[in-house]
C-alpha cells in the first residue's frame, strides 16, 4: 500500500500526479526550488519542502535532498513525472535501498532502455520490428563495410542519445568518415560516450508511438498510438491520437507486438515504443520508461487514467484493465502551449497578466499557470497543454479552432498563435505530415 507520494518534479506534470493522488486518497508532498515557492503544485499539495535553490541541478535533481524530503514527511513513494529523474536508474536504486517506491519501471529496465544498443537489442529479442543497422557499436575502422551492407543513406546515433543529439546522415561513402568523427565528438562532448551505432536513413517517417502499461508480473497492455511527427528541434508541437496514418487492424497488430514484448520482458509501470513509419512498415527507435508529456491524448481515446495505472502497478495492485476491456473512442489532439516567440521559439518568461482557459465539452487544460503568476526563467518554457476530444478527427479538429480562439493568456509570448496557423492549414486538416514538415512550415517566410 501507498499512503503518501512525494512528487518529485514541478509545472503541469506535478499538478497532474498530484490530481491523481488526491483521487485515489493518497496524500501528497510537493518538492519545489526556491524559484518555485509560489508554483501551483505547492499551493495544493498537502505538504512541501523547498530542496534548494533554483538551477535544477541544486533542487529537482537533487538526489540526496529529495531523499531528504521523503524521510522527513514520511513519503512512502514518489512519483518523477516526466523529465528530471524519471529515468534515472541510480535515483531508482537509490529510492529502493532506503525503501521507498519508485512509481516507474526497475531500475534494471530503465538501464537496458537508457543505451539505445541495448534498447534495440532487446526489443529485436522481443519481437518488435526494429531499423536495419549495424549489430551494436560501430568503430571508424569498419564503418565503411558496415554502411555498405546496410546500405545508403545511414545515420550515426549515439548510443548514449537519445533526442536527435549526435546524429549525423551520410548519403554516401564521401560523407561517411566525416558523419562517423562528428556523431563520435558530439556524443562524447553530450553524453561522456563517444559510441555510436548505424542505421539505415529513413527520409520521409512518421513518428508514432506505442503507449504501453505492465503490471511487472508479465500481463501488460497496450493503448494504441499517438502521432507526434509535427516537431521542431525534436521538441513535440502538437500530437495525436489516433495517427492519421493508421487503420484499426494495424494499430491493434503493432498495439499487440508491444503488448507482448512488454509481457515477456514482466515490464512493470508506463512506457512509450516509439517507431518511425514509413510505406507501412514500423521501425523501433527507442522506448521511453516514464510517463510521458503527451499522455493525455492516449487518456482522451480510451477513458483510462495513466497515473492511476502507474501508482497502482508500482503498489502491486494490477491493472485496471484488461486489454479486451479497452475500447478507444473517437479522435484527440494535444496542443503543447510554451512560453515562447511563436515563430522563433525564443523563451518568454515573465508575469501572466490575464489568464483564461477554455471550456466546454471535450476540453482539458493542464496547467499550472494562473493570472499574476510569474514563470521563472530557469526551467522548460512548457507552461499548458490543451487537450481536445472530439468522436472524429473532423469533430475535435473543429472544436479545437473554437477553443483557441477561446484561450486568453496574455503578459508573455505563448506558442497559442502557431496552433490558429496550423489549425487552418490544408496538410494539417488532411493530416497529410511527416517528422520533417513541421521544420519546413516554419522555414517559410510568415503570411
Ligand atoms: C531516425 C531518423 C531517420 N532514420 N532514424 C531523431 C531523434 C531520435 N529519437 C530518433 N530520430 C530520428 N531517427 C533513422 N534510422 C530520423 C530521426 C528524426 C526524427 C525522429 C522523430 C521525430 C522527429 C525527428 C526529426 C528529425 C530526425
Amino acid at each position: 500500500m501507498i499512503s503518501k507520494i512525494l512528487i518529485a518534479n514541478r509545472g503541469e506534470i506535478a499538478l497532474r500526479v498530484l490530481r491523481a493522488c488526491k483521487e485515489l486518497g493518497i496524500a501528497t508532498v510537493a518538492v519545489h526550488s526556491t524559484a518555485d515557492a509560489d508554483a501551483m503544485h505547492v499551493r495544493l499539495a498537502d505538504e512541501s519542502v523547498c530542496i534548494g535553490p533554483p538551477p535544477s541541478r541544486d533542487s529537482y535533481l537533487n538526489i540526496h535532498q529529495i531523499v531528504a524530503a521523503c524521510e522527513i514527511t514520511g513519503a512512502d513513494a514518489v512519483h518523477p513525472g516526466y523529465g528530471f529523474l524519471s529515468e534515472n536508474a541510480k535515483f531508482a536504486d537509490i529510492l529502493d535501498a532506503h525503501g521507498i517506491t519508485f512509481i516507474g519501471p526497475t531500475a534494471d529496465h530503465i538501464r537496458i532502455m537508457g543505451d539505445k544498443i541495448t534498447a534495440k537489442e532487446t526489443a529485436k529479442s522481443l519481437g518488435i520490428p526494429v531499423v536495419p543497422g549495424s549489430a551494436g557499436e560501430v568503430k571508424p575502422e569498419n564503418a565503411l563495410e558496415i554502411a555498405r551492407e546496410i546500405g545508403f543513406p545511414v545515420l550515426i546515433k549515439a548510443t548514449a542519445g537519445g533526442g536527435g543529439r549526435g546524429m549525423k546522415v551520410a548519403r554516401n561513402e564521401d560523407e561517411l568518415s566525416e558523419a562517423v568523427s562528428t556523431a563520435r565528438s558530439e556524443a562524447l562532448a553530450a553524453f561522456g560516450n563517444d559510441a555510436v551505432y548505424m542505421e539505415k536513413y529513413l527520409g520521409k517517417p512518421r513518428h508514432i508511438e506505442i503507449q504501453v502499461v505492465g503490471d511487472g508480473e508479465g500481463n501488460a497492455i497496450h493503448l494504441g498510438e499517438r502521432d507526434c511527427s509535427l516537431q521542431r528541434r525534436h521538441q513535440k508541437v502538437w500530437e495525436e491520437a489516433n495517427s492519421p496514418a493508421l487503420n484499426v487492424e494495424q494499430r491493434m497488430k503493432i498495439g499487440e507486438v508491444c503488448a507482448d514484448a512488454m509481457r515477456k520482458l514482466k515490464y512493470r509501470g508506463a512506457g512509450t515504443i516509439e517507431f518511425l513509419y514509413e510505406n507501412g512498415e514500423f521501425y523501433f527507435i527507442e522506448m521511453n520508461t516514464r510517463l510521458q508529456v503527451e499522455h493525455p491524448i492516449t487518456e482522451a481515446i480510451t477513458g483510462i487514467d495513466l497515473v492511476h495505472e502507474q501508482i497502482r502497478v508500482a503498489s502491486g495492485a494490477g491493472l485496471s484493465v484488461t486489454q479486451d476491456e479497452v475500447v478507444f473512442s473517437g479522435h484527440a489532439i494535444e496542443c503543447r502551449i510554451n512560453a515562447e516567440d511563436p515563430r522563433t521559439f525564443v523563451p518568454s518568461p515573465g508575469t501572466i497578466t490575464h489568464f483564461h482557459a477554455p471550456g466546454g465539452l471535450g476540453v482539458r487544460v493542464d496547467s499550472g499557470a494562473y493570472q499574476g503568476y510569474r514563470i521563472p526563467p530557469y526551467y522548460d518554457s512548457l507552461i499548458g497543454k490543451l487537450i481536445v476530444h472530439g468522436r472524429t478527427r473532423v469533430e475535435c479538429m473543429m472544436r479545437l479552432r473554437r477553443v483557441l480562439d477561446e484561450f486568453v493568456i496574455d503578459g508573455i509570448k505563448t506558442t497559442l498563435p502557431l496552433f490558429q496557423d496550423l489549425i487552418n492549414n490544408q496538410d494539417i486538416a488532411n493530416g497529410d505530415y511527416d517528422i520533417h514538415w513541421l521544420e519546413h512550415y516554419l522555414a517559410q517566410p510568415a503570411e
